[in-house]
């Protein structure tokens, strides 16, 4: 049912019904396109607001991007069908709308391609695309080849639909001199104001043709007719009817008639995107559509996507992992540090957690975010809750609603960011914002750390407001009195990653300043909130502590377990604990989940995230960005095993049952996998199918410097590799700062870590003096 090319760089779907909602998704930087492995499609682009070319058969809400998309008859996505025009036979590629029975499915997704191959009565279609580096449009090959042994006369029908475009203006129509169907309307506004911003849109849908066909069909109407999507009235028909749609839903459809003698084969290409007017149009065709640029692009986005590859290769006892690793997780993380989620003002977490995952791949794009955000510091050193990215661009849905947790996401960003690239000069910056004030970044984020100090209660909790990391919190403190347990532990962690940066900088006064501020914020947190075996998640307006042991519902959460570790608010036996407890309640054989149990009805003191339905997003889901936290808090205190099994429950497989489960494939990690295991288990590990999530920053560490041990310091890299007790060794190929080091870990009768460069043994576990240009060979002896 699902198998991978021998490197791990294609998987292949052999059924297009094991794992209906499995899909895959290419990008650029001004679009995304994800599909299923049925050829339903949602693709979005940036102009500057996210916008779309192919559209729902009715309005749709405007909305960021949703987890588990349910897909219907009439959702977009791309499409051919067959008939056999000697039997009246009729089946569809890939799958949809027909629905036939097929005798062969291929689903094939690549890092920079996606294709199918579809066989039925004796024909196969192979459709395939690829999108270009720089422009919005698809760039889409269909083959049909005969594969009986006597001649066939079939007709090929592309199906693009196109969609309800607008309640002001739509209408499609056959563009003869551009050889495409060319729908056109007017985005609905109702400002006068917008008016000049409208003008500049791009309402119109292209499918152009590269070859002629002999008929088309721009009305969806008349295309259906009294059949249904399985049959559409047209296909009746020996040809289509050439109509054209005026305020109606635009459709694009066209028609081949062959004769194809046995074993012969037909290849046509079209072009599929948004324009602004005619000229644009025949800008792309010119541009993209012959087969010399289709190969053209193919390689340019080739190339595109291997300069987000990262900094690691693996070989270790687990192949799915090394697949996973090796091909997928670094372009994933590419993906969110190039294209910040498709969205103009991204949340100030997701911005840093997004741009420091870039450290590994680009971190001049790091350097970049780092300081933009930090233009957008406010005068108080608090950080706004989302970050503008182009001109116009206002903060939108969840950026209205004040979150409190914004700056202690800047500190470990930059943590990240010097670890790989040793840059302290960027400290040094100077960052002018709007209001007129000037500082350096040093100072800047000594600013947010106050900030972070000084929004504490008379206890010495942080005020949560309308939300903290957990979006969706909104109702713990509205009255403005609330706290947050797990932003008093994660302000700790902040803090002491902040002075760790600021020794490094030569200024221990500021690092002593902040590890004592860290020292304060931990004892509040555990005179205040430590119940016992665990710590709580909030104290409410009213003064109520929960996620705590008399609840009945979301009575032990992970994130204050993590941050406690990671901040120093747990002592060596609070930890030892926390971790048998997290192994109870929260370990399912999906990954951990974020809470337990999950809430079954409205908590009005703690908000609209126990409103969500239970398993689901935050309400006790195996929210994989929390679950990354946790794993990197187990790689500080050298907990591998536990942290190697949450960072394998990760990714889907290897088990054919676990794929069915969670219904996707090992292409990328999703934001959640549904919990509630033990309410119900029919559902439980079914993946959200959205790629969106601050998890894969914090999973690319985790794979980098904790189970591969391979950390940037000032001086270089120091060595320290923990792997799963049942593992003897593995091989590691890491890039950093210009250098590869080719490293081979094997366990051995050691003490501590040894390290072996070049042949000579090293006095500690570190390597000094890391020359550009250069391969090191290093040899690693870890403990049995
Ligand atoms: O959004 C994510 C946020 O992008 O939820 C995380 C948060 O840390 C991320 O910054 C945890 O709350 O209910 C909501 O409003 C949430 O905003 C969610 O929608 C959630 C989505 O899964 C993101 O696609």
């Amino acid at each position: 049912m699902l198998r991978s090319t021998p490197t791990g760089d294609r998987y292949e779907l052999t059924s297009p019904t094991a794992m209906p909602k499995a899909g895959a998704f290419l990008w650029n930087q001004k679009m995304m396109i994800q599909v299923t492995c049925r050829g339903y499609a949602t693709s979005q682009f940036m102009q500057p607001e996210p916008a779309k070319y192919a559209h729902a058969p009715t309005i749709e809400a405007k909305t960021f991007m949703q987890p588990e998309q349910n897909y219907y008859a009439h959702h977009p996505g791309r499409f051919v069908y067959i008939k056999d025009e000697e039997s009246g036979k009729l089946f569809s590629a890939p799958y949809e709308p027909v629905r036939a029975p097929l005798d062969k499915f291929v689903f094939s997704v690549g890092k920079s391609d996606i294709s199918w191959t579809v066989e039925n009565i004796g024909i196969r279609v192979e459709m395939s695309f690829r999108l270009p580096v720089q422009d919005v449009a698809e760039l889409w090959t269909i083959k049909v080849t005969n594969l009986s042994d006597r001649k066939r006369k079939i007709s090929v029908y592309p199906y693009f639909p196109i969609g309800y475009m607008s309640w002001m203006n739509q209408e499609a129509e056959w563009n003869h001199r551009l050889c495409g169907i060319v729908a056109s309307s007017k985005t609905p506004y109702q400002k006068a104001e917008d008016y000049p911003k409208m003008k500049h849109l791009k309402d119109k849908t292209y499918f152009l043709c590269e070859t002629e066909p002999i008929a088309w069909e721009a009305r969806q109407e008349a295309f259906e007719g009294e059949g249904r999507l399985d049959a559409p009235s047209a296909l009746e028909q020996e040809q289509l009817g050439n109509s054209d749609a005026r305020y109606e839903t635009p459709t694009a459809v066209v028609q081949y008639r062959m004769e194809l003698a046995p074993k012969a084969a037909e290849e046509y290409r079209f072009l599929f995107g948004p324009a602004l007017d005619e000229a644009e149009i025949d800008h792309m065709k010119e541009t993209y559509l012959n087969e010399k640029s289709f190969i053209d692009v193919s390689d340019d986005y080739e190339r595109y996507i291997e300069r987000g590859s990262g900094c690691l290769k693996i070989e270790t006892p687990d192949k799915g992992l090394d697949n996973f690793v090796n091909n997928w997780l670094a372009r994933q993380v590419y993906y969110h540090g190039d294209v910040n989620r498709l969205t103009t003002d991204p949340q100030t977490r997701n911005y840093f957690q997004d741009n420091m995952g870039m450290s590994y791949i680009k971190p001049e794009v790091t350097r970049k975010a780092i300081l933009h955000a930090l233009s957008q510091q406010e005068h108080t050193g608090s950080m706004p809750d989302g970050i503008l990215l182009a001109e116009g661009a206002e903060l939108k849905y969840i950026n209205q609603i004040p979150h409190t947790d914004h700056c202690v996401w800047l500190p470990i960003a930059l943590e990240i960011y010097l670890a790989e690239t040793a840059d302290y000069a960027i400290l040094d910056e100077k960052v002018t914002t709007k209001n007129g004030d000037t500082y350096t970044v040093f100072e800047r984020s000594s600013r947010a750390m106050d900030w972070l100090l000084s929004a504490r209660d008379n206890r010495g909790l942080s005020y949560i407001a309308q939300g903290d990391w957990c979006d969706p919190m909104n109702m713990v403190g509205v009255r403005g009195i609330g706290v947050s347990g797990w932003l008093t532990v994660a302000t700790a962690y902040a803090l002491k990653v902040w002075a760790n940066i600021a020794e490094q900088h030569s200024r221990p006064d500021v690092a002593a300043r902040y590890r004592a501020g860290a020292k304060e914020v931990n004892a509040a947190a555990n005179k205040h909130l430590w119940d016992g075996d665990w710590f709580a998640r909030g104290i409410t307006d009213d003064g109520v502590a929960f996620g705590i042991k008399k609840d009945v519902e979301g009575r032990i959460w992970l994130n204050p377990q993590t941050w406690s570790i990671l901040g120093g608010a747990a002592s060596k036996e609070q930890i030892s604990r926390i971790l048998p407890q997290i192994d109870e309640h929260l370990t399912t054989p999906y990954g951990v989940v974020m809470f337990a149990p999950p809430y079954s009805d409205m908590r009005e003191d703690v908000g609209r995230v126990t409103q969500k339905y239970p398993g689901q997003g935050e309400n006790g889901s195996v929210y994989n960005h929390a679950g990354a936290f946790y794993v990197w808090s187990l790689y500080t205190i050298g907990e591998a095993d536990r942290a190697y099994k949450t960072l394998r429950q990760m990714i889907p497989g290897p088990s054919e049952e676990d794929y069915i489960q969670r219904g996707q494939l090992p292409v990328y990690i999703p934001n959640y996998y549904r919990g509630a295991w033990k309410k119900y288990p029919r559902t439980a590990g079914r993946s959200s199918q959205l790629f969106n999530t601050g998890t894969v920053s914090w999973v690319y560490r985790c794979f980098v410097e904790g189970l591969c041990g391979l950390k940037g310091e000032k001086d270089g890299l120091s060595v320290n590799p923990q792997l799963p007790s049942n593992w003897e060794g593995i091989k590691v190929t890491r890039l950093f700062r210009g250098a590869s080091f080719e490293v081979d870990v094997q366990r051995r009768d050691v003490k501590g870590v040894e390290v072996v460069v070049d042949g000579k043994k090293l006095a500690g576990a570190k390597i000094t003096g890391v020359q550009k240009g250069k391969t090191y060979k290093v040899q690693v002896s870890v403990p049995k």
